[in-house]
């Protein structure tokens, strides 16, 4: 059987897939899922995206969008029912998450691996992450939201590396002063559409049956 449904390489834990998967909920699309493992990449993914990066989407035309950024953006490009790509935020959204990918991530991944980078101690380079998060708390004092009293595409593309900032040591992470940000980053934990993000799937094989996410769209809210 021919799937139409736009095809989507992903892993559960990676926070770029992790946005791209909140794109397509918020749109409310539904795509063909491939969970893959990360040391066990298919052939099929890298054939039509060899740098090897998830997440990676191919649309039924063939096209392939091979940057979680852009797929968020074509995702509410197609439907957007909740406004997400507001034009009145959309230059401060993209501001916010290019400082996110090339500025919050380098220091992210240098606290969750400090020990792989001894130029700087686990504390130093939480503090450099802190930079970004200042920015954020100040947001969030004055909305509920990143950039207003709505989400935006700023939220939903930044959220999965708050949360895995977080995590390296929850314990730390909470005893910080941003209360907003706290508040923010629990709200979003507890989201539906985060909840179904997160679900596990197993790894995708040649000739499984085509895993269609989400399952329904009745569901979400
Ligand atoms: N710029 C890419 C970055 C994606 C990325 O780096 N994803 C990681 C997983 S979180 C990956 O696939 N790394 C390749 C690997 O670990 O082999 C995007 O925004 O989609």
């Amino acid at each position: 059987m021919t799937c139409l449904l736009p095809r989507l390489y992903s892993f559960r834990r990676c926070p770029y897939a992790m946005r791209a998967r909140l794109g397509i909920l918020f749109a409310r699309l539904q795509v063909e899922l491939r969970e893959i493992v990360l040391k066990n990449k298919p052939a099929q993914m890298l054939a039509i995206s060899p740098k090897g990066t998830v997440p990676v989407l191919q649309l039924s035309d063939g096209t392939v969008i091979e940057e979680s950024r852009e797929i968020m953006e074509w995702a509410l490009e197609q439907q957007d029912p909740q406004t997400l790509l507001d034009i009145k935020t959309l230059i401060q959204a993209n501001a916010l998450i290019d400082k996110n990918d090339n500025e919050f991530k380098y220091w992210l991944d240098r606290y969750k691996y400090a020990d792989r980078h001894p130029e700087m101690t686990q504390e130093q380079y939480r503090k450099q992450g802190e930079v970004f998060l200042q920015v954020l708390e100040e947001l969030l004092t004055e909305n509920p939201y990143l950039l207003g009293d709505k989400v935006s595409i700023a939220d939903i593309g930044i959220m999965p590396f708050v949360r895995q900032f977080a995590h390296v040591d929850r314990e730390v992470f909470y005893s910080l002063d941003y209360p907003n940000l706290q508040q923010w980053l629990i709200k979003w934990l507890e989201h539906p559409l985060f909840l179904q993000i997160m679900i596990k799937y197993q790894p995708w094989q040649e000739n499984d049956d085509v895993v269609v996410f989400p399952p329904s769209l009745k569901d979400l809210n």
